[in-house]
């Protein structure tokens, strides 16, 4: 803990830091003791952001587990499954991916079959970033460099679905933004059987019904196909190039070429690849006419439109154009979301007829996003911009807790307690 906090700071870090001590497993962080009691992989990253601060060995350790899920192919799955849990501890688990049956999946280790933002190699800078002992986080890069290569070649290989240097997604939990409004269209357009999956473990916080049926369905089809990169190419029904995903894919191809540089290997191979996905993000996802980045639906080459949080996604870019920061930070400030919302960043724009004050990912506003709105603000060196979500992060917490998510207007905290993203980044935040 930083010595120059306030009382009042160190209260909230220690605060912070006794939820990640009791979401602690022995091997790895609970998302959320009640809801989300397996490793979930974006989760991790940010979680190991707030270890590095407070338990460094558990930091790493973090990683490491999380990597023991990684497939032949180097992709990294969105949910590592904490076997010594009832089996239905949580809806879905292990039955519906039945990783067991894929030749390229890890064997003893039980996981999903879909990925998630790929945070990771930015996080494992950041460790090293503040590491008390530099040489022995140097031996820790040069120990995950192979793993988070092997990931990222997994992306640029299996998932440039469209040829453009972008990263598709092929699920909405992919995008870790599951709900979002963003994808109502194209799981609109999948036709569902006629048998609806009707999981009754599912806790009634989480979303259910059709939509859920959907979420379900997509996996179903993806696990039917062997998850192969040839379904996903020709035949897969939800297939999306999202700003926020490959704005995390760049920050992370960034970091790795860093990560490179310190382990004695070769950046240029990543650096190649941040032009590309730099200059594919403002081809592909830049809407000119309306001043934001969309969502891109390769099955029909089409934006999405509901604007989101993901549309800032894009300041994680070093190289963004500043007349698209200027317009992004507009948008921001304005009362599409932060301009309206008490407790900016709103997941949806307010004026959007999707937009819901308190919906999964709909409308509330989140402890990461926020934390990746600040962080590609402090990139850009617009203070106004991080200070703004820094107060506004640090203001929920202190009101309601390291709650999940909160609603944008008011802070009411909702969705499960003790949730460790939330707690992990107060931490980091900190510094
Ligand atoms: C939520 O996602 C899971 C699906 O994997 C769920 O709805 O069951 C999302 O908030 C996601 O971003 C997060 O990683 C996960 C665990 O916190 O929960």
């Amino acid at each position: 803990m930083s010595s120059r906090l306030t009382g009042d700071e160190t209260a909230l870090w220690k605060a912070a830091a006794r939820v990640l001590d009791a979401n602690w497993t022995g091997t790895s962080t609970a998302a959320s003791p009640g809801l989300y009691p397996h490793q979930w992989s974006w989760d991790s990253a940010f979680i190991s952001m707030g270890l590095a601060r407070h338990r460094r060995d558990r930091a790493e350790a973090e990683l490491l587990s999380l990597f023991r899920g990684q497939w032949a192919d180097g992709m990294l799955p969105h949910i590592v499954f904490n076997t010594s849990l009832a089996r239905h501890a949580f809806f879905p688990g292990p039955e519906l991916w039945r990783s067991e049956r894929q030749p390229g999946a890890p064997r003893g280790v039980l996981t999903s079959g879909l990925t998630q933002p790929p945070l990771h190699a930015l996080t494992a800078l950041r460790l090293h970033e503040c590491a008390p002992d530099r040489e022995s986080s140097r031996a820790f890069l040069a120990r995950l460099y192979p793993m988070l290569a092997a990931q990222h070649r997994y992306l640029a290989r299996c998932r440039d679905v469209g040829s453009s240097g972008l990263v598709a997604i092929c699920h909405p939990w992919e995008s870790g933004l599951d709900n979002s409004p963003a994808w109502d269209r194209p799981l609109a357009a999948l036709r569902l059987p006629p048998s609806a999956y009707a999981p009754a473990q599912r806790p009634h916080t989480l979303p259910t019904g059709e939509d859920y049926d959907r979420y379900v369905r997509l996996v179903a089809l993806l696990r039917d196909a062997g998850y192969h990169p040839g379904y996903l190419r020709d035949a897969h029904p939800f297939v999306v190039e999202d700003p926020l995903v490959n704005a995390v894919y760049l920050a992370s191809t960034h970091a790795l070429a860093e990560i490179a540089g310190i382990v004695g290997a070769d950046p240029v191979p990543h650096l190649e690849c941040a032009g590309r996905v730099h200059h594919a993000i403002l081809d592909r996802l830049w809407d000119a006419d309306t001043g934001c980045f969309r969502p891109r639906d390769l099955r029909d080459d089409r934006l999405l439109p509901v604007v989101t949080v993901g549309a800032f996604g894009p300041l994680l870019d070093p190289e963004l154009p500043a007349p698209i920061v200027r317009n992004l930070v507009d948008l921001l400030l304005s009362a599409r979301f932060a301009g309206a919302a008490g407790y900016p960043v709103p997941t949806c724009d307010i004026q959007a007829p999707a937009f819901d004050r308190g919906g999964y990912w709909r409308g509330p506003t989140w402890i990461s996003t926020n934390w990746l709105v600040w962080y590609g603000a402090l990139g850009h060196d617009l203070p106004v911009v991080a200070d703004l979500l820094y107060g506004a992060t640090m203001r929920l917490v202190r009101q309601s807790g390291f709650r999940e998510f909160f609603d944008p207007f008011d802070g009411t905290g909702r969705g499960s307690h003790d949730y460790a993203w939330s707690a992990a980044l107060v931490l980091d935040l900190l510094g």
